[in-house]
């Protein structure tokens, strides 16, 4: 990070505070989320046996078995390195589905896996939740092999009837996942999907999980696959720029990316990426496996731009995770755990340009953040640490829970009788985080320049790598 000159910076946003209305906050649902930092996407199905990335929905169930699978290593894996859920495929877009639906016998009843008697999503939700994890599906609305797909009702009750089966008898879920695909059937037809009908299923057998689409209602897609949020990342939208799943306009990507500093909706950024090229398990993907160093990276843009990682990691034919993608998930903790270890400000005296409790972002777990005074669009807070140190790295959060509002800061320590700026972004959010050039300071200083709201930061924290 270039140092800039100390000195105001110009607010890239209008100073106007959004469009009359109170400005949107999260439920805690969608703070329980966020606060989790990182999920694990399984995707398995027929696919990891045809080695393909979409099925078309004639591959025969029988090729399904997968003969080692252990839902439980699944969960330890995600515990180990530092995931929060899982959540699963039931059904991907070639229509096979992971428990033995009532509504079709193109499920693992008709596969060679535990000689049809297998429920996999009961087995993963029951290992999820034995290792303390929450548990999320995800359930294709394409389905190449539905024949009443592309038929209207006859469809939506079809798709109805098997989401209120994984709603309604695998226990609590924290997320379900709504991917936009929206393909051709069997018939060549194409479904409108009946969003109103399926959130309001999902609100009434399972009020507490979020719900996923590139529109929402609870969380949205950061618009990429690459697992990389806007550096200006925003977790309010203006519904009227994405206002159903799978809307298709040249605005939409950025939309999602960056959120809407005069979003009327609270619907935080979701990162999905994998860790191997493809979504499915492929052999010849095996040495494609992302490092640590490349999991930081995309921690840093995902979890560090006010978004939450959802990485994918793909069982094998066996039903396991390939060790390398294990050791990956292990290193990647590693990693984390020792960068963020040491808090080079702890013990540091805080002063602030007004507001109450500012000692607090140097307090994890403070019951109340430093909040400003109503009406406040600019602030700093300074720490005077016991001795200078050395770091890196800095980690600011907002204390999101009364909104988010901040949209320009940076970060400057006190050298040769001067203030120089090590670090500057436009939203904080969740979580920022800042790669600067190694600096060693005993004063350091939190710049809000421009908030549409008072700001009011939860934690300021400084490392070394
Ligand atoms: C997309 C799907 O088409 C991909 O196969 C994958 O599941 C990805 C997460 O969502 O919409």
């Amino acid at each position: 990070m270039a140092a800039a000159a100390a000195g105001p910076l110009v607010a890239s946003q209008p100073a106007t505070r959004g469009a009359g209305h109170e400005r949107p906050r999260p439920t805690p649902s969608q703070l329980a989320w966020q606060r989790d930092e990182l999920a694990l996407f399984v995707h398995f199905t027929v696919n990891t046996f045809t080695d393909k990335e979409w099925g078309d929905g004639s591959e025969s169930p029988t090729i399904f078995d997968p003969a080692r699978l252990d839902a439980r290593e699944w969960a330890r894996a995600a515990k180990r390195g530092g995931f929060r859920s899982l959540i699963l495929t039931a059904k991907h877009h070639d229509g096979f589905c992971l428990w033995p639906t009532r509504t079709t016998d193109h499920s693992v009843r008709s596969s060679a896996w535990r000689a049809g008697s297998g429920d996999l999503v009961r087995e993963f939700t029951e290992a999820c939740r034995a290792e303390g994890l929450g548990a999320g599906l995800y359930l294709s609305p394409w389905d190449r092999n539905a024949r009443s797909y592309g038929q209207g009702v006859a469809y939506d009750d079809f798709y109805l009837a098997q989401l209120e089966e994984l709603l309604g008898n695998y226990g609590p879920l924290v997320e379900v996942w709504f991917d936009g695909a929206n393909g051709e059937g069997p018939n060549g037809k194409r479904q409108a999907y009946d969003w109103p009908r399926i959130h309001a299923t999902v609100r009434r057998l399972q009020p507490k999980a979020v719900m996923f689409s590139d529109s929402g209602p609870d969380v949205r897609w950061i618009g990429n696959e690459a697992g990389e949020a806007g550096t200006t990342c925003w977790s309010m939208v203006d519904p009227g720029r994405v206002p159903y799943p799978g809307f298709d306009a040249p605005w939409v990507q950025a939309a999602l990316n960056q959120g809407d500093p005069g979003g009327t909706l609270w619907r935080p950024g979701e990162a999905d990426v994998s860790i191997r090229p493809g979504w499915f398990w492929h052999p010849d993907q095996d040495e494609r496996v992302r490092s640590a160093d490349n999991l930081m990276r995309l921690y840093f843009r995902s979890v560090g731009r006010n978004s939450k990682l959802l990485l994918n990691v793909p069982p094998t034919r066996d039903g396991l995770f390939h060790d390398r993608d294990a050791r990956a998930l292990e290193a990647f903790d590693a990693k984390r755990r020792a960068l963020f270890e040491r808090d080079v400000l702890a013990g540091g005296r805080v002063r602030a340009s007004g507001g109450t409790s500012p000692g607090a972002v140097l307090e994890p777990g403070a019951s109340a953040p430093w909040r400003t005074p109503a009406g406040t669009t600019t602030a700093w807070l300074e720490v005077e640490l016991p001795a200078p140190a050395a770091f890196d790295t800095l980690r600011l959060e907002e204390a999101i829970e009364q909104g988010q509002h901040i949209a320009n800061h940076r970060v400057d320590v006190w050298r040769e009788g001067t203030w120089a700026t090590v670090a500057w972004g436009t939203t904080i959010g969740n979580a920022r985080l800042h790669n600067c050039a190694p600096t060693t300071a005993s004063r350091l200083r939190v710049v809000v320049e421009f908030a549409y709201d008072a700001p009011a930061l939860r934690r300021v924290s400084a490392f070394k790598s």
